[in-house]
């Protein structure tokens, strides 16, 4: 647990399944004002960005610019809508409670805010990427299902040893993924959500690939946590969630366990390719 969790936290010891309270009351004016400059600087990017599941799930929950939000009353309207509840962690949990969270329909979100002189920069899910990012999308059915099986599933694959599969899964769509809707490709991923340079580049640069979603393809392919992603992967509709919560993976991880992993910016023969990107941005990164 980092220094500003455990105060933020006041001082509790994590109980087993790593829940604080969140300790809304203990927030400083700093920390509102962090959440303020960030809410501002995304709610500005998101029309057009982001998907329409995106802003309605925002629209229907008690976020706003002024204060950090009560993960309480957040509970309380995810509850009606999804029956999903919001819980306070003081940073990643390990990977069990994760899931066992998840499999259960309770989000873990970290209950301390970034510092206002390094506004980009995480070591570690905050409130602002864990609401602002993925609690929007916990208000729509199909993602609040998805997520579920993804808990559920998670404590199979662990048990199976294919945890990295089912992790790719994870980090190319509620992390980083994009949607087709008729008025263009839109973001639903949350680590581009809560980003102001990611949810730039991930739909309007050119140097990411933009490559139709097929669930064997994401499983074999490596993700970067250091920088931007050099994929996207595309759903043709948000709804393709649901039949892929419903796969059993077992079968897969059998058959893709020994096969090669491609690298992040790879692109493959069977690939429908949206978009071919230039490369320009890692390639800079590397030079
Ligand atoms: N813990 N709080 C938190 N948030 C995460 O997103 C998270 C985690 N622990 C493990 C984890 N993610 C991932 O490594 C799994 O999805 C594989
Ligand atoms: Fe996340």
């Amino acid at each position: 647990m980092t220094g500003a969790a455990l105060q933020a936290a006041g001082g509790q010891a994590p109980a087993s399944d790593w829940t604080i309270d969140q300790g809304w009351s203990s927030y400083s004016a700093a920390d509102h004002a962090v959440w303020k400059t960030l809410f501002e600087r995304q709610t500005r990017l998101l029309p057009g960005r982001a998907c329409d599941a995106f802003i309605e799930g925002m629209r229907a929950l008690p976020i706003g610019a002024d204060a950090i939000p009560d993960f309480r009353r957040l509970s309380d309207a995810l509850m009606r809508r999804t029956g999903w509840q919001v819980v306070a962690v003081p940073g990643l949990v390990p990977d069990d409670v994760f899931f066992e969270h998840l499999a259960n329909r309770r989000f873990p979100a970290g209950n301390f805010i970034r510092s206002a002189d390094a506004l980009d920069y995480l070591e570690e899910p905050d409130v602002f990427h864990d609401v602002f990012g993925h609690v929007p999308m916990l208000m729509n059915p199909v993602m609040a299902d998805f997520i579920q099986a993804y808990g559920a599933g998670g404590l199979k694959a662990q048990r199976l040893g294919a945890l990295d599969l089912l992790a790719r899964v994870y980090w190319y769509t509620v992390e980083f993924g994009l949607v087709r809707q008729d008025d263009g490709l839109r973001l639903y991923g949350a680590g581009i959500a809560s980003s102001s340079a990611e949810s730039v580049f991930a739909l309007d640069d050119a140097s990411p690939n933009r490559i139709a979603f097929d669930l064997e393809r994401v499983m074999r392919t490596r993700y970067r946590i250091d920088d931007f992603q050099e994929t996207y992967f595309v759903l043709e509709r948000l709804d393709d969630l649901l039949a892929l919560a419903r796969i059993d993976f077992a079968p897969l991880y059998a058959r893709l366990g020994g096969a090669a992993a491609f690298a992040p910016g790879a692109i493959a023969p069977t690939d429908r390719v949206i978009a071919r990107g230039t490369g320009t941005h890692h390639a800079r990164r590397r030079a």
